[in-house]
């Protein structure tokens, strides 16, 4: 369905030129991006139209093989037993187990894969701009749940953790993983976050 939705003729763009997100100059109740969150910018206010750029980020979408290889827990090099683990300590965004690998920092790509593959808009903090992040993030969260199917609903950490995101890498004190985040960015935003992490 998300395939369908951007493959409509000139659905991508600067600005998106057709479909039901078009930008329409002189339409104010057309559909406009009114935040943005560009490198460098937590959030401004803005008033454009929808952004695309389909394949600038990654050349291809992750396929079905790609979601397979997700799920498959056999011992390598066929697949990896770690998948049956929901996420190891020390809960980085690359650690090892299924949670790393669906949004997309270990094995194929997957989550952000998408968000690098349709870019624009989809690409920063601000990517839910863009209605086709809702199917993408409602596939994942398909995704999640056909593997707690299988696997149980074992979500981890079952505590509150430190975090390692803080700006420089440091550890934090010791507060809540919420307070961590918002006082990191409010600091000091993370260019890892910021630039390079799909959302
Ligand atoms: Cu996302």
């Amino acid at each position: 369905m998300a395939l369908d939705v951007l493959r409509s003729r000139n659905s991508m763009g600067d600005p998106v030129a057709d479909g039901p997100f078009a930008f329409k100059p002189g339409d104010p109740n057309g559909f406009r991006v009114r935040l943005e969150a560009p490198p460098g910018v937590s959030l401004r206010q803005t008033n454009r139209g929808l952004r695309r750029t389909f394949r600038s980020g990654s050349p291809t979408l992750p396929d079905a093989l790609d979601v397979g290889a997700a799920f498959n827990t056999q011992s390598a090099p066929l697949g990896d037993p770690d998948l049956a683990t929901y996420d190891f300590a020390p809960w980085l965004h690359d650690s090892r187990g299924f949670r790393s690998r669906l949004e997309g920092f270990t094995g194929t790509g997957l989550h952000n894969q998408v968000h690098r593959w349709i870019g624009g808009d989809m690409a920063p903090a601000s990517s839910p701009n863009d209605p086709v992040f809702f199917l993408h993030h409602a596939n994942v969260d398909r995704l999640w749940e056909s593997w707690m199917d299988r696997h149980g609903r074992n979500y981890v950490p079952t505590t509150w953790s430190l975090i390692q995101h803080t700006p420089g890498g440091r550890r934090g004190s010791r507060r809540t993983l919420r307070s961590e985040w918002q006082q990191g960015h409010r600091r000091n935003p993370c260019p890892q976050c910021d630039d390079r992490l799909p959302w």
